[in-house]
């Protein structure tokens, strides 16, 4: 890419992205912008500003060099000095006041964009700061999603239903052993933690083809799953019973769940989300199976076993199409398994783009080789046992956001976020290849 299609190609994706979070929280009053949904989720506009302010401290001031256009507010959209349950009480700039600085910041940023050197500096190479806030933004877009979902009163998000199956996808891909290349050093964008590529050596697997389903997830309800400790670890079974989990958050318990402000009939094909990482390993135990590692899950979604390389996604190397994967907020759901017949990996494993984030058995840590950069707030502050991994993004996934090297991580207990998973197991004597 030359220079000026990088300049060409940032301007288009800020622009998205600002599409994006002016759709959020345009559609509803100040009054809900400015409350507090839920004590997991910040108020929409805390989120709106903190984009404008993360632009502003990496665009305007250290890339561009420019003056501060608000030094003052910087404190209150540090997520760090703040943790989300107290930022209502903060002295937040209002809806009004939010949409000045965002378009202020964002006027100062394309102005910059025209006449920054994109060489000499690695913050800067081949775009890399202006790709890492588009996708800060297209995050907390998705972020945003998440606090509409647990939002009061009726629905304000259009999206057209996903589409329907093409064919059925069942059973397990066999994963030969072996060693393959994980993470990426040489995609433009990822993020310091996909960093660098390295070889990772997995032994023989089987994976599930598709997402674990609503219905089967249903099974496992219906099969008193919530009830016996035997499918529990430990903690998990204390977090089940503490938090009175009796099945995924926001169904209803009679064959409904609610939707962005819809109840609806549960549909039985559609990838299972909004559990946390303890259902999802209940359920893996219950059904004979267990969560992939993440190598796992990544050999699965990126080798090719005829060349012997692994792809940027699961389809090959182009970015993600309409055909390829449900991302994009395009719908306001997962698509049912089987929609997506193009975007299967050379092993046949479907719909790891897209539809659910899927939560992997795997703790969040750095790859051997790991710097942080820019900053180790990003990622490195997060590493250790606390937090695990989940891959692929979801349908409130932007495209600029998620890659087959692309890492998420949560704690165990989260389950407002659109995650969901798919099992896998070792091979039986006899099974392997
Ligand atoms: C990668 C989704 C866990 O939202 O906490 C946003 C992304 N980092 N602002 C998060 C992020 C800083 C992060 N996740
Ligand atoms: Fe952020």
């Amino acid at each position: 890419m030359t220079d000026t299609d990088v300049r060409t190609l940032v301007a288009a994706e800020l622009d998205r992205a600002r599409v994006r979070s002016l759709a959020l929280t345009d559609a509803v009053d100040d009054d809900d912008l400015t409350r507090q949904h839920s004590p997991l989720m910040s108020p929409l506009v805390w989120d709106f500003a903190h984009v404008g302010n993360q632009e502003e401290l990496w665009l305007v001031r250290d890339v561009g060099g420019r003056e501060p256009v608000r030094a003052d507010i910087d404190h209150l959209y540090d997520a760090f000095q703040h943790p989300r349950a107290d930022r209502p009480a903060l002295p937040l700039l209002g809806p009004a006041e939010a949409r000045v600085y965002t378009r202020t910041v964002r006027d100062k940023v394309l102005d910059l964009l025209d006449s920054v050197t994109l060489e000499g500096r690695p913050l800067v190479e081949r775009g890399f700061a202006f790709g890492m806030i588009v996708q800060h933004e297209q995050q907390h877009d998705e972020t945003m999603l998440a606090t509409h979902q647990l939002r009061a009163g009726p629905p304000v998000l259009p999206a057209a239903p996903p589409p329907r199956p093409v064919a059925p996808v069942v059973g397990e891909a066999l994963i030969p052993g072996g060693s393959f290349s994980m993470g990426t050093s040489t995609e433009p964008w990822a993020l310091d933690n996909e960093r660098p590529a390295h070889t990772a050596r997995v032994g023989a697997f089987l994976i599930d083809r598709a997402p674990v389903t609503n219905a089967l997830y249903q099974e496992f309800v219906d099969a008193g799953g919530y009830d016996n400790p035997r499918w529990w670890s430990p903690d998990g079974w204390a977090h089940r019973k503490r938090a009175g989990l009796t099945g995924p958050m926001h169904w209803h318990g009679d064959g409904t769940y609610t939707r962005f402000g819809r109840r609806e009939p549960i549909v039985p094909d559609e990838p299972v989300v909004h559990v946390c990482w303890y259902e999802a390993e209940a359920y893996a135990a219950w059904a004979g199976k267990r969560l992939p590692t993440e190598a796992e899950w990544e050999k699965a979604a990126r080798f090719d076993p005829a060349t012997g390389r692994s792809r940027r996604y699961p389809w090959g190397d182009e970015d993600p199409a309409e055909r390829h994967a449900n991302l994009g907020q395009r719908h306001l759901a997962p698509a049912p398994v089987g929609a997506y017949p193009e975007g299967a990996s050379p092993y046949g494993v479907h719909q790891l783009i897209g539809d659910v984030w899927e939560w992997t058995a795997s703790d969040f840590r750095g790859y051997a080789g790991f710097a942080a950069f820019p900053y180790r707030e990003y990622s490195e502050v997060f590493f250790g046992p606390d937090y695990k991994v989940l891959r692929g993004g979801s349908f409130g996934t932007d495209r600029s956001a998620c890659r087959g090297t692309f890492r998420n991580w949560d704690y165990p207990i989260r389950r407002q976020i659109f995650s969901g998973f798919r099992c896998a197991r070792d091979p039986l004597p006899g099974e392997a290849a």
